[in-house]
């Protein structure tokens, strides 16, 4: 079990045991020693291998001990049993949001609260409301929570899904009766947030491809077999669907099944306007519904099928009915970004703030990838849950960072880490620093990290204020949203886009997989308006550099180009673009 896994459990002990009304030192421990493990850069086995974890101050011994069982074997009998103890109800709802363990624990001793579904009861009959401590508001609260869990419980990440899908299709591609394949649906079109996976195969034998398919690791149950479709379930309850077709339908069962239903009608529509019939069987010289193989006007690609309809061809992200139509009949669908495009992430943490990584580290790692540059920037001091730095810790950090780059000037790479903040937009939009210091920095980030309980107009008010300011560069995930678990706090998007163009602020697209902030859906508004977009990892360790790749599908599906991108600039040229708000 690696760390990450390991301190999830150490923090659920900590809130099981606050849920038992354990002794809060005890809690304090657990919670103490899973952010410890989870700040350490070395891997968990290679630490307990040379008995190092002792000396690791923060993790005390009995727990040290617990860490070992659970990173060794994989569980931990005292997690088990504290679970056991404990109803999974209460459980479940510290999954709503506002509910820590000590209201869970107020909800089941003074109301008899044990499930969900009692939660819900007892708050319509007011009842929550009337227990000290939680009030009218936290009431409405809960409520939106239970409605907002019940609503997704049958959606899913985006990543989590192409996670899950990666490796089955390639899996698919290696098979000997595998002609073609490719996903479909929602996570062909790269939606944030996705129903389940979509397979599409052709093939001369369905049948061996499907017996493959249901044989491949990580599948839980299969819900549904016939000759050609299948349905399994797969880790975290996510269904995936395989469909086996012809190699000659493949590419209108692609075109059917990639979508969205809006696209397809269209589509449809378009095919019954030249006096042809459109379906996942193919496109037929017909005027009735037909699957006929000697009507069938033979398309070797979906590019063929897009022709014939009159159309250059859609990139699945843009089937939405969102204007591509009349774009691709004049042939000006835009040539969309690409993720390799991508120079350098400008919006990200270190172990300076609550990132992992030194800043050496990061650069070493970065460069090695090949990326042109990458921005250090932590979290200013409002930001003190997540370690913000002061005045003074930014100060030092630029000098760091002078010298990480002498280092890497003179070891004779042309790679450069950017000197950079992620300022608190506070108040009234004002930011957490001044403009005296902000001007010392390459790159300047003005994010809100608030707002969820003020109202649209002072939100607006406050994103307009920061973009204003001169030396902030770029606003960062806007509209604050968590995708299935947080929604975004009020704000009139459109009137802050207007802001950012009039101020020549660019927006970020937040390319943290529950992020994805801005909108996909604003992007064609910004771009519009002149608005250019910069896509950043908002990296808190190496590895979410791959984030950069999510990125750039979503800032295809908002219909940006190279060009609209500005991360996608050499260094020299990025500098200039950073030079300009200032001089102005
Ligand atoms: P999801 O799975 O909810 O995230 O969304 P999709 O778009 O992947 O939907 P899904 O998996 O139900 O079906 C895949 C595609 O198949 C869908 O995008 C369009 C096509 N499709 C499914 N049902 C219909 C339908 O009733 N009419 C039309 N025109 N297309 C359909
Ligand atoms: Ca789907
Ligand atoms: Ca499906
Ligand atoms: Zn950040």
């Amino acid at each position: 079990m690696d760390k990450d896994k390991v301190a999830a459990i150490l923090e659920e002990i900590g809130m099981l045991l606050e849920l038992n009304g354990d002794n809060p030192f005890k809690i304090r421990a657990y919670d103490n020693a899973a952010r410890t493990l989870l700040s350490l850069t070395e891997p968990l086995d290679k630490l307990i291998e040379n008995n190092e974890l002792s000396k690791i101050k923060g993790i005390g011994e009995s727990i040290q001990k617990k860490i070992v069982e659970l990173a060794t074997t994989g569980k931990l009998q005292y997690y088990e049993e504290l679970k056991a103890s404990v109803p999974p109800g209460l459980i479940e709802m510290l999954q709503i949001p506002g509910l820590g363990p000590k209201k869970v624990k107020a909800l089941n001793e003074k109301l008899g609260i044990e499930t969900i579904e009692q939660l819900e009861q007892a708050c319509q009959r007011g009842k929550v409301a009337q227990l000290d401590g939680f009030g009218e508001k936290t009431q409405a609260k809960i409520l939106e929570g239970i409605a907002f869990r019940r609503q997704y419980s049958s959606k899913h990440l985006l990543y989590d899904a192409l996670l899950l899908s990666e490796p089955i299709l390639e899996s698919l591609r290696s098979h000997r009766d595998v002609v073609r394949c490719s996903t479909a649906g929602s996570l062909r079109r790269f939606k944030e947030v996705v129903g389940d996976i979509d397979f599409l195969v052709s093939s001369n034998n369905p049948q061996n491809v499907i017996n493959f398919f249901t044989q491949q690791p990580g599948i839980i149950n299969i819900t549904a077999k016939g000759d050609t479709k299948v349905s399994v379930i797969l880790k975290d309850g996510i269904q995936a669907d395989l469909r086996v077709v012809s190699d000659v339908e493949y590419p209108f069962a692609l075109a059917y099944f990639t979508g969205s239903k809006e696209h397809n009608i269209v589509m449809r529509q378009r095919a019954i306007q030249r006096g042809l019939r459109l379906n996942e069987y193919g496109l037929f010289k017909s005027k009735e519904e037909t699957r006929e193989p000697a009507l069938r006007i033979p398309c070797k690609s979906e590019e063929e099928i897009f022709a014939q309809l009159g159309l250059s061809y859609i990139p699945p992200e843009l089937r939405e009915d969102q204007g591509e139509f009349e774009a691709a009949e004049k042939n000006q669908i835009p040539r969309l970004i690409e993720w390799t495009d991508l120079k350098g992430s400008l919006h990200n943490h270190s172990n300076w703030s609550d990132g992992q990584g030194s800043i050496e580290e990061i650069a070493k790692y970065m460069d090695d990838l090949g990326l042109d540059y990458w921005a250090i920037t932590d979290h200013s001091k409002a930001a003190y849950i997540a370690n913000g730095l002061d005045i003074e810790q930014l100060k030092k950090q630029i000098k760091e960072i002078d010298k990480v780059n002498k280092k890497l000037s003179d070891s004779g790479t042309d790679f450069r880490l950017l000197k950079g903040i992620e300022v608190d937009i506070l108040a009234e939009g004002r930011l957490d620093f001044d403009d005296d210091l902000l001007s010392k920095l390459d790159i300047v980030v003005a994010s809100f990290h608030q707002g969820f309980s003020s109202s649209e107009a002072e939100n607006t008010r406050r994103l307009i204020r920061a973009a204003e300011n001169p030396f902030v560069h770029t606003l960062g995930h806007i509209t604050g949203r968590l995708l299935l678990d947080r929604e975004p706090y009020k704000l009139n998007v459109l009137a802050v886009i207007d802001a950012c163009a009039e101020t020549g602020t660019w927006i970020e697209l937040n390319c943290h997989p529950m992020r994805f902030d801005m909108d996909w859906r604003f992007w064609r508004y910004a771009k519009n308006k002149g608005v250019k977009s910069v896509i950043n990892c908002d990296a808190h360790r190496l590895e979410h550099v791959q984030f950069l790749r999510l990125g750039a599908g979503v800032a295809r599906k908002g219909w940006l180009t190279k060009e609209d991108v500005v991360n996608t600039l050499p260094l020299d040229k990025l500098m200039i673009e950073l030079n300009k708000k200032r001089s102005k």
